[in-house]
């Protein structure tokens, strides 16, 4: 953060608001609490003539409503989106890009239809080896109109806990989280969650639009093709504690016995555990970690009784999974600036 950001980057910043860290206090996130990441414009969409397309390498194309939609079995999933820009800004050297801190992350009760019935019911014909999704957002970007469409492989569209969602939190979507409809993918970063869904195509290859093959990749050069981003890499995050001073966010917290919480998710495996560190890093203690009971894609709250001594201290939570990912100390760097898993550090100033 030491060169700061440009104005460009405010631009971003002010339109794609993160989660205030102390949301983390609910279970579920309340929508207007929930980050919010829109690469071009939010379009007004008007159900009376909007259709969602089904059709490219199927028996039976279908143009459905969204009448017809929510006439269908719904399904309902508690889960934990994360953009893959996430920690951005605590890279070195800086990326340009929307300056996450910490903050692109929310939970959502998300409720729909389950997208592998209706990818049934269409007949994916043989050779289809992705599925491609469509927004009805138009932008510009790397020099490429384009609307914004991310595919995925047809195995994870398959999976029976992908949905096309219409509701969050018991009620439509609202405009700026994709309504009337969006791909819902738990356990992979956001881009993978397409908004304002108007279209599915089954692909017989691999779909190589901007969205796919520039953005979302690990790349160490601009030149080299790198590896895509797909499932959310471990995380915990703490509530800061006490109260923060108004300019600088600096945390103030009383001597004594004060309890720190927060949540901890992974999109690759279930969370094994959180650790905790009083001390920049230097000693860790386990956290006491609550069980599951929201579902396997929703975060996971975390807590641990910190005795705070009168001083400066340095508070970190690190969080593991298990498949034996452990979130680093030092931020990893690409040319993105994405996947930045690495530790929370907060400084506290303890009073009398
Ligand atoms: N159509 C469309 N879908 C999109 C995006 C977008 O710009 N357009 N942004 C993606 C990204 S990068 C993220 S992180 C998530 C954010 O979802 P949210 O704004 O509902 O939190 O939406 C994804 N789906
Ligand atoms: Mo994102």
């Amino acid at each position: 953060m030491s060169e700061g950001i440009s104005l460009e980057e405010l631009q971003l910043a002010a339109r794609n608001h993160g989660l205030p860290l102390e949301a983390l206090r609910w279970d579920v996130t309340p929508v207007g609490l929930h980050y919010l990441l829109t690469h071009y414009d939010i379009p007004v969409v008007d159900t009376t003539s909007w259709r969602l397309e089904i059709d490219g390498l199927v028996e039976r194309p279908l143009s459905i409503s969204l009448d017809d939609l929510r006439a269908r079995p719904a399904v309902e999933v508690v889960s934990t989106m994360e953009c893959a820009g996430n920690g951005r800004v605590h890279v070195e050297p800086h990326v340009v890009s929307q300056p996450w801190l910490l903050e692109a992350v929310g939970t959502g009760r998300w409720r729909g239809a389950a997208l592998a019935p209706l990818l049934e019911e269409v007949g994916v014909a043989a050779g289809a080896v992705e599925v491609l999704f469509e927004g009805l957002d138009r932008g510009v970007e790397g020099e490429e109109e384009q609307v914004y469409a991310r595919s995925l492989p047809l195995g994870e569209a398959m999976r029976d806990d992908v949905l096309l969602a219409y509701d969050v939190n018991g009620a439509a979507l609202p405009p700026q989280h994709g309504f009337p409809l969006r791909l819902l993918v738990p356990g992979w970063y956001g881009m993978t969650s397409v908004k304002w869904l108007a279209r599915i195509r089954v692909l017989d290859r691999p779909f190589d639009g901007y969205q796919q093959r520039h953005s979302y990749r690990l790349r160490q050069e601009e030149g080299e093709t790198g590896e895509p981003l797909s499932r959310i890499q471990v995380r915990a995050l703490m509530v800061p504690p006490g109260i923060p001073e108004y300019l600088t966010r600096a945390r103030v917290v009383q001597a004594g016995e004060c309890v720190l919480e927060g949540r901890a998710w992974s999109g690759e495996a279930e969370v094994a555990g959180v650790d905790v560190s009083t001390d920049g890093g230097e000693s860790w203690a386990d956290a006491e970690l609550e069980p599951d009971s929201l579902g396997r894609w929703a975060w996971r709250r975390w807590r641990y009784e910190w005795n705070a001594e009168p001083g400066e201290h340095e508070l970190c939570c690190r969080a593991r999974d298990d498949a034996g990912n452990v979130q680093p100390l030092e931020s990893p760097w690409n040319v993105g600036g994405y996947a930045n898993n690495a530790v929370q550090r907060v400084a506290v100033t303890v009073t009398e």
